[in-house]
């Protein structure tokens, strides 16, 4: 008889987030992986345009590609499924030695179902829109028909079995269903399908997780009824099309919020609602248990709302992951508050070469020097990328990005030492000692750059790398304290630390100055 050899791949292990002791990490190839990302602009998805794509991957020195998939490209006629481009997107981000987010543009795409087929957003009839409060017809699909999630789904589920099928070695990391779901300018659906399920009871899972009493939406939840209806009512949508993917591939999967203010109450008729906004986290975590995380689009410039935003969504229930975060320079030092706060990836928005801006949300033109605002921080901590994933994982890290101003802070290290980090310091002296008060200021301090990375590495020992920031380690009682040994060194391929020297004298003087350097330090701190 003919026996037919089954082509067998050598299967590598999953990508999996994991969660311990209320910390989180992505595994791939069974190890903590920290996704130093990008994400494309909206069109980039066709053959033609990723010869713009891939060189902006490099220039950026980024590991991983967040890339649309559109369903009116994989089903552009209903039940006949296209996968060239996806197959051709495997191929090439293999040969660049990059991991790939796959975006499901389907059902929502902000609002809108502008990637669903023709034959979706065509038929009102079959794929009904929603109704808002003031009974216009919005042009956004509802989430309380079957015949929607159902389509929505089967394409998903085909979408999981040709990335099952056509990526053994795992390029493919992570996959966000839809994309900044929720409706503009509506809280909700008020069609009369919708308001039926709204004036009926509040599902038992939903009541329990939120601690309350059964009852109607309106008994249970009062004013915010018809927001937590609507989350619930998204969330439960898109859990049923992420629970039939994972069921083919159990690939870890995000939805990605498009946020609220962080600070005040904001009418939902003006953001996203529906949305996992802050204010709607725990009923989305109830909505959607196989959503992995919920995960904050950032384009807000200043510090302070957005370590806000990065408190509101890193919790011990919620890995912190920012799938986008606006392409201006001034956005880039947040990576180190997103590993500060124990982050899993981290990537600019529309940073490639399709010729597309989105300011004022991010950057006026995209160029390779805009490019490079982001690179000057990959290419620093891509050779550690590694191991700062392991030690986010399993010990203590800190980070922080400069404030505007160039606002000093100090770090408490868990007790015993603690870090000052300023910025505009020249390397000899102080801007704070009134004796070196004649030094010119540091210049292009414009828009805050800077950033600094602590992690522990035992009791008194810490690594630490940054960019542009000077650290002045000290003990926090009033121990007589000394820095005992600086050591700087490097991460090999391998991601073995290599010593190159210690540094004494102008070195450490006056603090630890970070400069534009790749320089990773390993620092041992005493007292005597
Ligand atoms: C983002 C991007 C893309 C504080 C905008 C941001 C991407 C989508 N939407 O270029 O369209 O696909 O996820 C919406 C930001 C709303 C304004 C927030 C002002």
């Amino acid at each position: 008889s003919l026996t037919v050899a089954t082509p067998t791949f050598a299967q590598g292990q999953l990508p999996k987030l994991v969660t311990k002791d209320g910390k989180h990490a992505l595994l791939v190839d069974g190890k903590p992986f920290l996704m130093l990302g990008v994400q494309a602009n909206n069109a980039a998805n066709y053959a033609s345009q990723m010869p713009k794509v891939w060189p902006a991957v490099k220039a950026l020195h980024a590991n991983t590609l967040e890339i649309p998939i559109a369903w009116e490209q994989i089903e552009p006629v209903e039940g006949k499924f296209d996968f060239s481009y996806l197959d051709l997107l495997l191929k090439q981000a293999r040969e660049n030695d990059t991991k790939l987010v796959i975006l499901w543009f389907a059902t929502w795409k902000n609002n809108g179902p502008q990637y669903a087929p023709e034959w979706v957003k065509l038929d009102n009839k079959r794929f009904p829109r929603l109704v808002n409060g003031k009974g216009e017809v919005k042009n956004s699909l509802s989430p309380h028909f079957r015949a929607t999630l159902e389509a929505d789904k089967k394409a998903f589920v085909e979408l999981m079995r040709f990335i099952k099928a056509n990526d053994p070695d795992h390029t493919v990391i992570m996959v966000q269903p839809e994309n900044e779901v929720g409706a503009y300018s509506a809280i909700r659906d008020f069609s009369p399908t919708a308001q039926k399920i709204f004036d009926g009871q509040v599902p038992k899972e939903l009541v329990k997780a939120m601690n309350k009493k059964p009852g109607t939406w309106k008994e249970v939840f009062g004013k915010d009824a018809d927001e937590f209806f609507y989350a619930w009512s998204i969330g439960r949508y898109v859990d049923e099309i992420a629970a039939a993917g994972k069921q083919v591939l159990p690939l870890p999967m995000y939805v990605n919020a498009a946020l609220r203010d962080p600070f005040n109450d904001q009418d939902p008729f003006t953001y996203s609602s529906g949305g996992p906004t802050w204010n709607v986290l725990d009923v989305w975590k109830a909505a959607a248990p196989s959503i992995d995380a919920l995960a904050p689009d950032i384009y807000m410039r200043e510090s302070e709302k957005v370590r806000k935003t990065l408190e509101q969504y890193g919790r011990p229930d919620n890995a912190l992951f920012v799938p986008e975060i606006g392409s201006d320079k001034a956005y880039a030092r947040y990576i180190y508050d997103v590993l500060g706060h124990q982050g899993i990836g981290f990537a600019p928005f529309g940073l490639d070469f399709t010729g597309y801006s989105n300011y004022p949300l991010g950057a006026k033109t995209v160029d390779a020097k805009t490019l490079e605002n982001f690179a000057v921080h990959y290419r620093l901590l891509s050779p550690m990328a590694r191991e700062w994933a392991r030690l986010s994982y399993e010990g203590k890290v800190w980070g922080v990005g400069e404030q505007e101003g160039g606002k000093p802070e100090t770090i408490d290290l868990g007790g015993r030492w603690n870090v000052r980090v300023t910025y505009g310091e020249w390397q000899f002296g102080s801007i704070e000692a009134p004796w070196m008060a004649k030094a010119e200021k540091q210049p292009d301090r414009e828009i805050p750059d800077a950033g600094a990375l602590i992690a522990q590495l035992s009791p008194d020992e810490f690594l630490i790398t940054g960019y542009r920031a000077r650290l002045t380690f000290g003990a926090a009682k009033n121990e007589r304290f000394m820095v005992s040994r600086v050591e700087e060194g490097h991460f090999d391929e391998a991601g073995r630390w290599v010593f190159d020297r210690l540094w004494n004298g102008d070195q450490v003087d006056y603090g630890l100055n970070l400069t534009t350097l790749p320089q990773i330090l390993k620092v041992k701190l005493a007292t005597y």
